[in-house]
């Protein structure tokens, strides 16, 4: 790969070495991609790498989110989704009203249900088992991804359990992994600012990490393009790296980039194109224990979830079935977010990538 650049640094040559032998680079030469190189010879790596693990192909799988409610008590500075009981945009979905949703797209042959929704102040573990439990028995084969760390940190004070008795609990009535989602930027100073009621970084890791060591996979996310600066990326992508070679369950990792629409952030303008496909790029040459990197298309839309393909990424997530708000509330271009499984394919291909689809764990369909 080396004798393709002419004139690049010292750094660069080391870099380019140890991802020929698929070594980590170190947190200084991640912050030196972004603050030095540039922006070909990142994208370059990235596809690079990609190529190597996984040819042409771009995995997508069939799912819809479900999103309880939008009730939370934690009032995060950029989450433009949260309500207050009452107000006429909160909802509040009981069992019935998810089975019936999970009802009207059987023809859709779902392979995944994804579960969030905000810190509600009135509900317990219990209704969570429950609402698992029956899903299950209308639809066994589904695969419940459901919660993030924040929200599992919540039901477990709430219930006087451990982190571990919690998971286990729900593990027991369905669960089978936890979404990405709360990560934010793993540093207190950040959070501290941007989400001051957030569960902490150190808290965050280790819901991940007594998931794993149950059995259960997870994601990872970073919202970046606010108020972090790049080192800040890479001190984030470097401690989902560490908790990954110790408890290696982590499928893939999600750069969330900030919108900036209905929230109490104040701040007016999004970071380029470009500094999030250089950011895409990066996480696929940082992470390199974390199997795959995936483009959220309803928050960064269709088009750059394509070409963010020639950029290191290599899952799409899921149809979706309009089934997701976070994102279209906080001003995304999808203010509609649903994609049938042949738009999906005709998408990845129109970039001259592979479609594959994929289930919950990437295997391949
Ligand atoms: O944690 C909230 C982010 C996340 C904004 O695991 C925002 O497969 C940008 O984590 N601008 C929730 N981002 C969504 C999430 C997710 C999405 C898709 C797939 C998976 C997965 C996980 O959304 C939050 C936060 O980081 N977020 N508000 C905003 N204004």
């Amino acid at each position: 790969m080396d004798g393709m650049f002419k004139n690049i640094s010292d750094v660069e040559q080391s870099i380019l070495k140890k991802i020929s032998i698929d070594e980590p680079i170190s947190i200084e030469e991640g912050i030196y991609l972004f603050e030095k190189s540039d922006f070909s010879f990142c994208a370059f790596l990235a596809d690079q790498i990609r190529t190597k693990k996984f040819g042409k192909k771009t995995f997508y799988n069939k799912n819809t989110h479900i999103e309880i409610s939008n009730r939370c008590v934690n009032k995060c500075k950029f989450c433009s989704f949260y309500r207050e009981k009452g107000m006429p945009d909160c909802w509040d979905l009981d069992i019935f009203d998810v089975i019936g949703i999970l009802n009207s797209k059987k023809d859709e042959n779902l392979t995944e249900i994804h579960i969030t929704g905000g810190l509600h102040p009135e509900k317990f573990t219990q209704f969570y088992c429950d609402l698992f439990a029956e899903i299950k028995k209308s639809f066994p084969k589904i695969h419940i991804k459901a919660f993030t760390a924040v929200e599992i940190e919540y039901f477990a004070k709430k219930d006087k359990m451990s982190i571990l008795e919690t998971l286990k609990v729900l593990k027991d009535n369905g669960l089978n992994s936890l979404a990405g989602g709360g990560a934010e930027i793993l540093d207190d100073s950040i959070r501290t600012k941007i989400c001051p009621e957030k569960t902490n970084s150190k808290t965050w890791l280790n819901v991940h990490e007594i998931a794993h060591s149950l059995g259960l996979s997870s994601n990872c996310t970073m919202l970046y393009g606010h108020i972090e600066t790049v080192s800040d990326r890479i001190s984030h992508m470097a401690r989902l790296r560490d908790l990954q070679n110790v408890s290696g369950g982590f499928n893939c990792f999600i750069p969330l980039k900030y919108k900036t629409y209905g929230n109490r952030l104040n701040i007016e303008t999004e970071i380029s194109l470009l500094e999030e496909l250089k950011t895409y790029s990066i996480a696929r040459i940082f992470l390199n224990n974390i199997p795959h990197i995936k483009a959220y298309w309803p928050m960064t839309g269709k088009e750059n979830a394509v070409l963010s393909m020639s950029f290191g990424v290599d899952d799409m997530d899921g149809t979706i079935s309009d089934s997701t708000k976070i994102y279209s509330m906080a001003g995304s271009s999808e203010q509609k977010p649903e994609m049938t499984e042949i738009e999906m394919r005709n998408l990845i291909e129109s970039n001259g990538f592979q479609p594959v689809e994929r289930d919950s764990e990437y295997n391949e369909i």
